[in-house]
């Protein structure tokens, strides 16, 4: 347990914060331009200075969805590493801070353009719309610098299973490659797609692009990029919070298990946001269909283990009924009361991805602002919630403060103000999104159709919700900048979770690193190779540039 309080080597800790300095920074711009955002949807505020609807959504969507998440992940992932396998060697420090280094000019050269006014193409930059070659550059260097991190990471584990060898490896490290391995193979496709066809597409160098091939890569590599964002939440809900409780993991293996099954099953789904697009076999749709609600089993079993343990803990303190449990759980530290938030929030996220992905359902659903609402759930409610409650112990670990009472209160706040502007302003898109409201369209584009007339009041719901999470950002602000910077000095624990005694022992096949790597090749194969070579042999006449959307 002492071992909990010791401090992970400042100098892995310097780095880890470097990459949570440009994530809140990327929280607080995102942030705002998602209230203008909600503003201008409610029809009652035009954006000034001549800055477009849309150059406003990429800005909210590359830096929330792309920069914030992809920093504040690595940031997390070298603490766990170093915390659990031990500290890095100044090799592999030196390689992460040239990733981090990489990873900060793409962002920069990206940002520009979009700021710019030259790249409002929206975080999925679907061709035939064209950004300045700067933007795709940008992006390809945060995926480079992303990789550069990642051999540091993978090669520090091997160095762990070197010197123990036989031995089952520390869980939190191995939920960590297991996150960076998803990222690796998934990032291969956005890759692909940003230096074969949109960098020489954009530099004029090749007069079109082909359509559905981009956004096939694109989405090969967005529906896993989402579960590359609710890992290293999993990491949390599995092995911090039961420590933050003061319970036990409930199963090592089952934890494992999870894992493994979404780096199978988290890659081959790619066409369930394609299910409306022509030039795919509904035959591979129908496949890739089946594989998604493969993926929806870790997400269950992860909800089996986090009852156990709540169940457990509360049995353990005398708690009676079926949920006596519930009353025994530390309500008032905003290190659990955050991530469980986000808990309770995925049982409707979940739910609305089940709705998505069931083919004739998502006929209904498909391109409204019904999608918005549920990746608000998902990744705005359940991931970021679990974000910040990590943040709550890690910033003071890394900086040597301690959260004082007056900041636990406010983050208390703060989760409180988040769920409620998360509430309204995601049931508000729910309902629209079913009365047909379409996502990602300016107010003006509406017109004044009995139909959109029936969207307003969930409009400005939205706004309303909106500026609710605008005061949640001031406030994560204020607590970061607190724990980064002013807290009192003093010593703040990592909180790793130990296994339950009654666990069943973890078998080793689950560390067969070759053996999960190889089926997710074939997996990929499989859903992949035969619609891919389908585009190519048919591929329609090539798609020239669009530049400019309203
Ligand atoms: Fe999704 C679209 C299907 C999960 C994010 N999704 C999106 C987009 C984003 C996104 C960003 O099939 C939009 C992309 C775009 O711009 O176009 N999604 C799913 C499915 C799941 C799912 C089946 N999505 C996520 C997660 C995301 C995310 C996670 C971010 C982090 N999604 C889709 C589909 C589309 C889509 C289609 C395309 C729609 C279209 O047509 O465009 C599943 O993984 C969900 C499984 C989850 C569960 C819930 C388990 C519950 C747990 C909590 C337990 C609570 C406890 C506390 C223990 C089954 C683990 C309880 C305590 C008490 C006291 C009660």
């Amino acid at each position: 347990m002492a071992n909990s309080v010791v401090r992970i080597d400042k100098r892995d800790g310097k780095l880890a914060m470097a990459h949570f300095y440009v994530a809140f920074a990327a929280l607080f711009i995102g942030g705002l331009a998602g209230l203008l955002q909600t503003l201008v949807r409610s029809g009652k505020y035009t954006l000034p200075a001549g800055i477009g609807y849309y150059q406003l959504l990429t800005v909210h969507g590359v830096l929330l969805g792309l920069v914030l998440t992809t920093f504040f992940i690595i940031g997390f992932l070298f603490s766990s590493l170093s915390k659990t396998a031990g500290t890095l060697s100044s090799k592999r420090r030196l390689a992460g801070w040239i990733g981090f280094w990489t990873m900060a000019i793409g962002t920069t050269s990206t940002a520009t353009t979009i700021l710019l006014g030259e790249a409002s193409v929206l975080y999925t930059f679907y061709a035939p719309l064209q950004a300045h070659p700067f933007f795709y550059i940008g992006l390809a260097l945060v995926v480079v610098g992303s990789w550069i991190s990642g051999f540091a990471m993978f090669t520090h584990f091997g160095q762990w299973k070197k010197q123990n060898p036989g031995q089952v490896t520390p869980l939190l490290s191995f939920m960590a490659i297991m996150t960076m391995i998803l990222w690796l193979v998934a990032t291969l496709g956005v890759a692909a797609s940003v230096l074969i066809q949109f960098i020489p597409w954009s530099f004029g160098w090749i007069e079109t692009i082909d359509v559905l091939i981009t956004r096939t890569l694109f989405w090969y590599f967005g529906h896993p990029l989402v579960y590359f964002w609710l890992l290293p939440a999993y990491m949390a809900w599995y092995v911090i919070i039961p420590k933050i409780i003061g319970g036990k993991i409930f199963s090592d293996a089952l934890a494992r298990l999870s894992f493994v099954l979404f780096l199978l099953f988290s890659i081959p789904v790619g066409f369930h946001h394609q299910l409306t697009e022509p030039g795919i076999d509904p035959n591979w749709k129908y496949l890739q269909v089946v594989l998604t609600f493969m993926v929806i089993i870790p997400s269950l079993m992860t909800a089996f283990s986090l009852f156990a343990t709540f169940e457990l803990y509360g049995r353990s303190k005398g708690a009676k009924g079926l949920f006596g449990w519930f009353r025994m759980l530390p309500w008032g530290d905003a290190r659990f009361l955050a991530p469980f938030i986000g808990m309770l929030f995925f049982i409707p996220g979940g739910a609305g991805g089940i709705i998505n992905a069931s083919f004739q359902m998502n006929q209904v659903i498909h391109n409204t602002i019904w999608v918005t609402g549920h990746f608000h759930l998902t990744v705005a409610a359940t991931v970021i919630l679990t974000f910040f409650g990590i943040a709550y112990w890690l910033i003071p670990h890394l900086t040597g403060r301690v959260m004082t009472k007056a900041m636990n209160r406010l983050a208390v706040i703060q989760t409180i103000v988040w769920t409620i502007g998360m509430t309204f302003m995601s049931a508000a898109m729910h309902f629209a999104g079913l009365l047909g409201a379409p996502r990602r369209s300016a107010f003006s584009t509406y017109g004044d159709s009995a139909q959109a007339m029936e969207w307003v009041p969930y409009q400005i719901a939205q706004a309303i919700g909106g500026s609710i999470l605008f005061i949640g950002i001031i406030l994560i602000v204020i607590i970061f900048i607190n724990l980064a910077f002013f807290a009192p000095k003093g010593e703040t624990e990592f909180p790793v979770g130990e296994v339950s005694e009654e666990a069943e022992k973890t078998p080793m096949l689950l560390e067969n690193w070759k053996l999960w790597v190889g089926v997710l090749l074939v997996l990929i194969f499989i859903a992949y190779s035969i619609p891919f070579v389908d585009m190519i042999q048919n591929a329609p006449p090539g798609a020239k540039p669009f530049k400019h959307i309203l």
